[in-house]
């Protein structure tokens, strides 16, 4: 109860999963607070902003990361940032859930050839939300 959720998900990476990442965030907030809501916004501005923009985005992500109790990310879709973000929690020992639609990807060798990361692959994303019940206790 009251976990500071980063909930990430790809964004440049491309939306193709925006629906599940919606799901999953508003699942969350049942109980637990998500600092990144934006990442499920089917509206979000995907082009890229310039560096000085793009600065503030970063500034905002890595303050969040730090702050955050617990990194839940949703990998299915490819993402730089999503992977960037996963390094950095790692480095600030900040607890890491990684979860992929296995029926649609392989994800990369960094991430499930590290254990720092809890990887949970599903194949219908049902599966999903006892294993989220379980992070968040
Ligand atoms: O490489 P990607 O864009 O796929 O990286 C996605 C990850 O980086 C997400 O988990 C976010 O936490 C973070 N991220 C990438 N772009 C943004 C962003 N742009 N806003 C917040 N976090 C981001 C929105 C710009 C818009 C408000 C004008």
């Amino acid at each position: 109860m009251d976990k500071k959720v980063y909930f990430a998900g790809s964004i440049r990476g491309g939306r193709v999963d925006g629906a599940i990442y919606q799901r999953i965030i508003a699942y969350i907030q049942r109980t637990d607070e998500v600092l990144t809501e934006h990442v499920g916004d089917p509206d979000l501005s995907v082009s890229e902003q310039g560096r000085a923009k793009d600065a503030l985005i970063y500034d905002q992500d890595t303050a969040w990361l730090r702050a955050s109790d617990v990194l839940i990310a949703e990998c299915t879709c490819p993402s730089l940032g999503v992977g960037y973000e996963l390094a950095y929690a790692e480095r600030f020992d900040i607890p890491c859930h990684i979860f992929y639609d296995r029926t649609k990807t392989q994800l990369s060798a960094m991430l499930t050839g590290n254990p720092y990361y809890s990887i949970h692959p599903y194949a219908d994303p049902e599966e999903i939300f006892p294993i989220l019940d379980g992070i968040l206790a």
